[in-house]
């Protein structure tokens, strides 16, 4: 099979429909993501770049040479934890030759989200080509909690959710301006009101994902494996034209939630 053709490296990917893939074909690609993932969990940077197409390459790294490769991801991946796949559906052959998958993956162990890749042979091999964000899929069995967004608060359908189920945070922005919902675990001796107060936030605050909204629109966060505890939400977004830039967490748009 040829290399991605040239000009081709903006895709987002193939816009067909394609064909549900046989039992093989859905199997090759399971074992390629799991592959991935293997790859990145031992810091095998090497063998992570050899499963890209140079099109990826270029776009993410500018770089298409698989040692200087090796060495973006590695500063790429540098303190980070290394994504999990949890989910491999919906595998598709469409008539460019192209195989796409829906992959759900976990970011720092808790943060889930769905994604359409698009793989292509390349030297005998299935390699990433594109990968296209999708709205997160929730697990079965998840708690959602309502989180409307106003300037500036949150407003939460319930305070407290069991521990042990997913989680989706279901926010819709029902202010004028855009919001965003970053959940957040804080030291428990450094409560909210600090970050209302501007005061820069301790090293060991985790951040455990985040999600976006529009006005009038609605985005989900979906975690998982959260431990029990308080949590945070808090809204880092400043309406353009405002200036100085104040994030709207300083305006008071922070809320608590409690899992256990
Ligand atoms: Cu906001």
């Amino acid at each position: 099979m040829p290399a991605t053709p040239a000009g081709d490296t903006d895709s987002a990917g193939s816009t067909s429909a394609g064909t549900l893939a046989d039992a093989a074909t859905a199997e090759r690609v399971r074992a390629f993501f799991a592959a991935v993932a293997a790859c990145q969990a031992a810091r095998d940077f090497a063998g992570e770049a050899a499963l890209y197409t140079d099109a990826w390459l270029l776009r993410g790294y500018a770089v298409t040479d698989r040692t200087q490769a090796a060495a973006a991801l590695r500063a790429d991946r540098a303190g980070s934890i290394a994504d999990a796949v949890f989910a491999v559906r919906d595998v598709r052959t469409h008539g460019d030759g192209r195989v796409s998958a829906e992959v759900d993956t976990i970011t720092g162990g808790h943060w889930l989200r769905t994604w359409r890749y698009d793989l292509v042979e390349e030297g005998g091999a299935l390699r990433l080509l594109s990968a296209e964000a999708r709205p997160p899929r929730a697990p079965a069995g998840s708690v959602v909690v309502g989180v409307a967004m106003v300037e500036y608060a949150y407003e939460l359908s319930r305070v407290a959710v069991p521990a042990g189920a997913p989680l989706v945070l279901r926010a819709t922005n029902k202010g004028r301006y855009d919001h965003e919902l970053q959940l957040l675990r804080l030291p428990a001796d450094w409560g909210p009101e600090n970050l209302v107060a501007g005061r820069p936030e301790p090293l060991v605050t985790r951040r455990i994902g985040f999600t976006f909204a529009r006005p009038g629109e609605t985005g989900d966060l979906v975690v998982v494996n959260l431990e029990p505890g308080v949590y945070t939400l808090a809204c880092f977004w400043s309406e353009p034209g405002r200036f100085p830039p104040v994030p709207h967490v300083r305006d008071g748009m922070v809320a608590q939630l409690i899992v256990g």
